[in-house]
């Protein structure tokens, strides 16, 4: 009765609310007629679950509502197996056990599961789906619902899969108040006002979508851990997300923090090596499994940004581990010991120090020392989920250590789900990185998922950070990074294209155009991102002391971040050759040289290794700094292209989602066009050479605010100065309104206006990004008159991560279909409330459409 209740309910929500993006690839849309024909015969009119389990009746339920909303047909759901045609499904001891005549695989493994379709002389049918165990089922069920949704015949189906890895999980950065740490989807789907939140039902549809890729384990709070998550009186809140999350499979797992038995247990230590503390972790862990038996485990970042550790004590990351792991080993938890572990407070002025050495030095001569149920959470690159950094040079130094690959699914440095940027190419790219840890091909997939040193576990995570927001992500198609991370979790074998492609139909439509049209944007966006921001292994250059996503070139030095790029007048990049800081040497030889000597080293990552002059000619035959300038006009005209090429999807996809993609992608045009110039500007100056192709520094159809006619606008220095045009002076009102004009010299025609605006967030504290909200002080307000007539005006409410006039509020707003004469006035309002000053920055006049 409950489950009909829980299954009535997804469907609602499924059918009513599909085009919001909540149902993410699992809306189970009606298919053509032409892609349904195939089915009315192969799918059998009922379907048998030979078990009640929780998960098996998940699975269950899966199918009947896919085929009911795939192929309007609703299944009969009969108790047990009869002699009619059915979608059978059971573990394979169950199925064996209800038809014992037919040929089984032997074994299967744990998650992995037989699809088969059999047909009976006489016309009997079974669909088959047989579980390695209760969640093999469950996925069976998945994979066959994507195989309807994707058209493929189930005619000839006789196929098992099992999991790459056991460990697949997501970490999710949820604080117990209810925001998330990089979280850019909403409030927490978890936690409300310090405890879980009343209604589970997000989190519920959050474990269907974890199961349907394939995904085991969630932890459910931040890194920057709370230890009030492992009081004793809280256990209630973490059982109810578990309640809500095992029918799905999905284990429920906790950030601790490693001064727990200080801050809650009453101890006067946290240190490792005392028997006391030993205790503490032990009778918190018993108690926690007491309550919950399927915890998964816990996750710890100590000795990292501020989180206390075993250094506290002088004691080993291994001591620290192995206390922990010690008192999860009864109840099988693993615990995941985060190898981001660096110093922020290294000397900028050392040439030597570099905080891409730091997981390395950390672990690698620990191997061996770690328990078999602690597993080391590595990073895919050395520093921090930057745009293109290489593999981290611990995956495959430890032979003797349990570890797991770490990716952000959320894209904190990659543009926020404001901007399009699929990151599933990046990780492939990482996942299929040759380490030559031992002889043979050995990729860092191999190496995650323990399979060159043969240890006991090992896998993935990602860090997935979903909100509230309808669409879980802020942004439709960051869905696809959440997915693909998944089907790479799962069978890191897959291409690119073909999780694309999966996603794509399931989630937009298998319409040709549709499939060729996202797929191209989406598996070009990586790159593109990556032009218009930090290209040839530069790192992202945002705002990395604030909020990292606006432009700030400069942000980078001079702090013990270490994320530095070392740009001077005469060149630019890292020198960490045994020359420079030496972290080359802790790759594998042949993987060292390769990135140390210039020949070699590709240009992608070419300034990740090596500081070289700004004339230095790479293999592509530009010099770098050419190559600086050229990538970032790509980037933003690719950008320009997306913009184009969604709307050439108009009527093919939703409208609800085709206006907020479309707005999305207009958003990035114009932030690709100041991260273009605030960069390229940067770097002429810094190294005092014009761009061959003369555009860096003019702007031909550019006005600068600060000389346009002011009225009641005063100039300001925007800081960093490479976020405004015009050596970064813009415009603010401090009064009640302003203005700046000016008059049209050019010839008659058709125009569009392109303001350059800024749209603070007064919500914010000033210096922006970390921190609590500030009294918020309304939006300004724009209206742009020409020749005396308003022909458009807006309010700045996009809700850019910073209240300042800088690199993350500098925006584009369009005005289409102007006609302007010579000698008419252009003239910009703009109408300040409180903190937001209505800055201005620049006009550019651009023939209408271009
Ligand atoms: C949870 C980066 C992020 C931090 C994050 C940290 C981590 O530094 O900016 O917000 O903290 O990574 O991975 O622990």
């Amino acid at each position: 009765m409950m489950l009909r209740f829980v299954f009535a309910g997804l469907l609602i929500c499924c059918v009513v609310r599909a085009e919001t993006g909540r149902s993410a690839w699992l809306r189970y849309a009606p298919l053509d007629t032409a892609a349904a024909r195939q089915y009315i015969f192969e799918v059998p009119a009922a379907v048998t679950v030979l078990s009640s389990s929780t998960l098996e009746l998940s699975a269950r339920d899966e199918v009947v509502l896919g085929v009911h909303g795939m192929l309007g047909k609703d299944l009969r759901v009969e108790p047990t197996a009869s002699k009619g045609s059915a979608i059978l499904l059971g573990t394979l001891a169950e199925i064996h056990a209800a038809l014992p005549t037919i040929a089984l695989p032997k074994t299967l493994e744990a998650d992995g599961f037989w699809l088969k379709y059999i047909m009976f002389v006489g016309g009997t049918r079974y669909l088959i789906i047989a579980g390695g165990d209760e969640r093999g089922v469950l996925y069976g069920s998945f994979a066959l619902m994507r195989k309807i949704a994707l058209g493929e015949s189930l005619a000839a189906l006789d196929e098992k899969q099992a999991p790459y890895a056991p460990v697949r999980w997501v970490d999710e950065w949820d604080n117990l108040n209810g925001t998330i740490e990089r979280g850019y989807g909403g409030a927490s789907i978890f936690w409300d006002a310090g405890n879980a939140r009343a209604d589970m039902t997000r989190v519920s549809e959050y474990g269907r979508m974890l199961a349907s890729i394939g995904i085991n384990g969630c932890a459910i709070s931040n890194v920057n851990a709370d230890p009030k998550i492992l009081s004793p009186d809280f256990i209630p809140q973490i059982a109810k997300i578990a309640d809500a999350l095992r029918p799905w499979g999905v284990h429920v797992a906790l950030a601790v923090s490693f001064d727990s038995p200080k801050k809650i247990g009453g101890l006067d230590t946290f240190d490792p090596a005392d028997p006391k503390v030993a205790e503490w972790w032990k009778a918190a862990t018993d108690g926690i499994y007491k309550a919950i038996p399927d915890i998964g485990g816990f996750v710890l970042k100590a000795d990292s940004e501020g989180r206390l550790g075993p250094s506290a004590y002088g004691r080993s990351h291994a001591d620290a581990a192995n206390v922990v792991a010690r008192a999860l080993k009864p109840h099988n938890g693993l615990f995941f010991y985060r190898g981001f572990v660096y110093d922020n407070h290294m000397d900028w002025n050392n040439p030597k120090n570099d905080r891409a050495r730091a997981a390395w030095d950390n672990f690698h001569a620990l191997d061996g020392q770690f328990d078999d149920n602690v597993i080391i959470q590595i990073k895919n690159g050395p520093i921090d989920f930057q745009v293109r950094e290489p593999a981290s040079p611990l995956f495959g130094a430890l032979e003797k250590t349990n570890q797991a690959i770490e990716v952000q699914i959320t894209q904190e440095y990659n543009g926020q789900a404001r901007f399009l940027m699929y990151e599933v190419p990046m990780w492939k790219e990482t996942l299929e990185f040759d380490m030559h840890a031992a002889p043979g091909p050995t990729p860092v997939k191999v190496l995650a998922a323990g399979k060159v040193f043969h240890q006991k576990t090992g896998g993935f995570v990602g860090v997935s950070n979903v909100g509230l927001d309808e669409n879980w992500l802020g942004n439709h198609m960051s869905q696809a990074n959440l997915y693909g991370y998944g089907r790479l979790a799962w069978n890191p074998d897959l291409t690119v294209k073909q999780i694309t492609d999966e996603w794509t139909k399931q989630t937009f439509s298998a319409n040709p155009k549709v499939v060729d049209t996202i797929g191209a944007m989406q598996m070009s966006s990586w790159r593109t991102y990556e032009n218009y921001t930090g290209p040839l292994g530069l790192q992202t250059l945002t705002d990395i002391v604030g909020n990292h996503y606006g432009v700030s070139v400069e942000a980078s030095e001079n702090n013990g971040w270490g994320q530095w790029h070392r740009a001077d007048a005469q060149g630019v990049g890292m020198d960490r050759t045994p020359a420079g800081t030496g972290y080359t040497t802790q790759y594998r030889p042949a993987v060292g040289k390769m990135f140390e000597q210039l020949e070699t080293c590709p240009d992608d990552l070419l300034l990740f290794f090596h500081h070289v002059p700004y004339t230095y000619v790479l293999h592509s035959g530009k010099t770098v700094i050419q190559s600086i300038y050229d990538s970032h006009y790509l980037g933003a005209d690719e950008v320009t292209r997306y913009v184009e090429d969604w709307k050439s999807l108009k009527g093919l996809v939703d409208d609800e989602r085709y206006a907020s993609v479309l707005k999305m992608l207009e958003y990035q045009a114009g932030q690709a066009v100041l991260w273009r110039d605030a960069v390229s500007n940067w770097f002429l100056r810094a190294s005092g050479i014009a761009d061959t192709k003369g555009r860096v520094g003019n702007y031909p159809n550019r006005f600068e605010a600060e000389k346009m006619k002011l009225d009641g606008y005063t100039e300001v220095a925007v800081k960093p100065w490479e976020a405004a045009s015009g050596d970064g002076k813009a415009v603010q009102c401090a009064v009640e309104e302003c203005a700046v004009s000016m008059n049209y010299a050019g010839a008659a025609g058709k125009f569009a206006l392109h303001v350059r605006y800024f749209d603070q967030n007064s919500s914010l504290p000033v210096p922006g990004g970390r921190g609590g909200p500030a009294a918020p002080s309304g939006p300004a307000k724009f209206r742009v008159l020409v020749a005396g007539k308003v022909v458009d005006e807006w309010t700045a409410t996009h809700p850019a991560p910073s209240a300042r006039l800088d690199g993350s509020t500098s925006t584009r707003h369009i005005v289409s279909g102007v006609v302007l004469k010579p000698g008419d006035e252009i003239r910009i309002e703009g109408v300040p409330t409180g903190r937001e000053v209505a800055g201005l920055d620049y006009l550019e006049i651009w023939p209408d459409g271009k």
